[in-house]
């Protein structure tokens, strides 16, 4: 379930700081280290999946558990009512951290199309 490797298994186990939001049994909500809005959540798997993909096929639960606690940290955060959430899968979408996750950000206007 842990990847002593990933800095986001270390999250979850707390050996890595973080401040954390919201947590269920299959999900964990943080805050991202470098805000690119008022609200910039992470929400990821507590079991270690390295994207979406790999998540989505091998443990389809915890990627529902992923998208429930995202709509709920929104609700939470206010922003409920218009927030993007975005999922980098794979390097070609600038995914920088192997450990599958979700931002929930909100509290601005966004564009679209994305860069
Ligand atoms: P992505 O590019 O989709 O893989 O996004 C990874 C995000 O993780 C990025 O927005 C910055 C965030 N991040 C990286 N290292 C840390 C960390 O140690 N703590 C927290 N809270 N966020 C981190």
């Amino acid at each position: 379930m842990n990847n002593p490797d990933c800095l986001f298994c270390g999250i979850v186990a707390g050996e890595v700081p973080s401040e954390k939001v919201a947590e269920t049994d299959l999900a964990m909500a943080f805050r991202d280290i470098n805000p690119q809005a008022p609200t910039h959540v992470l929400v990821i798997p507590k079991r270690h999946s390295p994207t979406l993909t790999e998540l989505a096929g091998a443990h389809p639960d915890a990627a529902v558990g992923v998208l429930t606690l995202a709509h709920q940290v929104a609700t939470d955060e206010g922003v409920a009512g218009g927030y993007r959430l975005v999922c980098n899968n794979g390097a070609r979408a600038q995914q920088s951290v192997f450990h599958a996750h979700a931002h929930v950000l909100g509290g601005r206007d966004f564009a679209w199309p994305p860069g």
